[in-house]
């Protein structure tokens, strides 16, 4: 087996790297994480975990001990929700959300998705004005349910 890097892989990691230091240093400076308010969950209201749904269904979302605004809210004790479609991983912290997750930027409490038969999981993280998770991050439970043929 040959494991000698090439030269062009070897310059894309320094490139790389580079790049990920000043994008990790730039947000640092601008962008402030907003700290959780204390004992503030978020949930999955609807559906349940173990449930079966049919392929069209509604999810809905549960803030307790904060409030839902929309996206640029300059509130640091509100935020708005983030769903997770079968993710192994959360978004990293520190930084705005990409996609996945699905934002929703309008305050927005529920959803409807079409999801493919079979299992799927369903995670919401919290999202502040900038969609940067909140510090410690503002997670509910992963379910796992069933979407029927
Ligand atoms: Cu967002």
């Amino acid at each position: 087996m040959n494991t000698k890097p090439t030269r062009r892989s070897v310059l894309q990691t320094v490139v790389g790297g580079v790049l990920g230091v000043v994008a990790a240093s730039a947000i640092a400076s601008d962008l402030p994480v907003t700290p959780a308010v204390e004992g503030a969950t978020v949930s999955i209201i609807s559906p349940k975990d173990g449930d079966t749904v049919p392929k069209e269904f509604t999810v809905y979302f549960g803030l307790s001990g904060m409030g839902v605004a929309p996206a640029g809210t300059d509130n640091p004790t509100t935020g708005h929700h983030h769903l997770l479609v079968d993710q192994a991983e959360l978004p990293p912290e520190g930084k705005p959300m990409g996609n996945p997750p699905i934002h929703f930027g309008g305050g927005q409490t529920q959803t409807t998705l079409t999801l493919e038969p079979g299992e799927h999981t369903l995670q919401l993280i919290l999202g502040d004005k900038f969609h940067i998770p909140h510090n410690p991050p503002i997670i509910s439970e992963k379910i796992t349910i069933t979407v029927t043929e």
